[in-house]
């Protein structure tokens, strides 16, 4: 495997041309003949990971990226961002040897699973309930700050990657935003030219619009990283302490984006 980036590539992200699964290229999953619950990470470099069952079998969401969901969400389609998780309820008691594609659009292989009757399935329902109740952050922010995703050609060209937030690239030095703790903040995120997978650490947050719309089902637990396709708002409740020291870093999950190539 190659990573040899062209200009391209830096402003879209690198998107590889094999499939790993927990490292593995032609990975085999060997289930048990009843439902079980697969823990997604998309770890690709910048590839947005579009998910779907070759039977077209149903995906039951049960947690995003920082809690539970309350109750299942039933989906055939689960996309997934660099840097999102995803936990999800799959039933596989018909057994088969399903497989889980990506991208409807160029359909490629994820993960080919095996069904093994003699394994014991630890879930044999679907919960009706789980215990997560997303707190809802809606009129408790403090403050509200924009938050634009900028990419510029002509950085680029000068031998940056033209990556900036709010029109300021990278710098370790550099604190941009002070909030207090325990507070809640709304974030007005906006995304240029490109989508941006948005990721904050130390927070969790509620997804309130993508695009002027409601959340996508994916969106609508505690999540930590969110596709910027255009615009999104997000609340965030910020409870992890951090100095100017050890401050928390907030960045795009392309690998390309996340710092100044020299
Ligand atoms: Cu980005």
């Amino acid at each position: 495997m190659v990573y040899d980036p062209s200009m391209m590539d830096v402003m879209h992200g690198f998107a590889g041309n094999r499939m790993l699964v927990n490292g593995q290229a032609g990975a085999t999953a060997v289930v048990p003949a009843g439902i079980v619950r697969l823990r997604l990470l998309n770890g690709s470099n910048a590839r947005i990971h579009t998910l779907f069952f070759d039977d077209t079998r149903s995906m039951h969401l049960v947690a995003t990226d920082g809690g539970y969901l309350p109750a299942p969400l039933a989906l055939d389609v689960l996309r997934l961002a660099p840097g999102e998780r995803a936990e999800i309820l799959v039933d596989f008691a018909a057994g088969g040897a399903p497989v889980l594609i990506s991208d409807p659009g160029q359909p490629y292989g994820v993960l080919q699973f095996e069904t093994d009757s003699t394994l014991t399935a630890r879930i044999t329902r679907l919960p009706d309930q789980i215990d997560g109740a997303p707190e809802d952050l809606s009129g408790k922010e403090i403050r509200t700050r924009q938050v634009s995703l900028d990419m510029g050609m002509g950085g680029m060209m000068m031998g940056g990657g033209g990556f900036a937030i709010n029109g300021r690239p990278f710098d370790m030095n550099r604190v941009d935003f002070e909030v207090a703790l325990g507070s809640v903040e709304r974030w007005n995120m906006r995304s240029t030219m490109v989508a941006h997978p948005f990721h904050v650490h130390g927070v969790r947050f509620r997804v309130v619009s993508e695009n002027g719309a409601l959340p996508r089902p994916e969106n609508t637990g505690w999540k930590d990283t969110v596709l910027v396709p255009g615009e999104a708002e997000i609340l965030a409740r910020f409870d992890q302490p951090a100095s100017a020291e050890t401050p928390l870093m907030f960045h795009c999950h392309i690998l390309e984006h996340e710092g100044t190539l020299a």
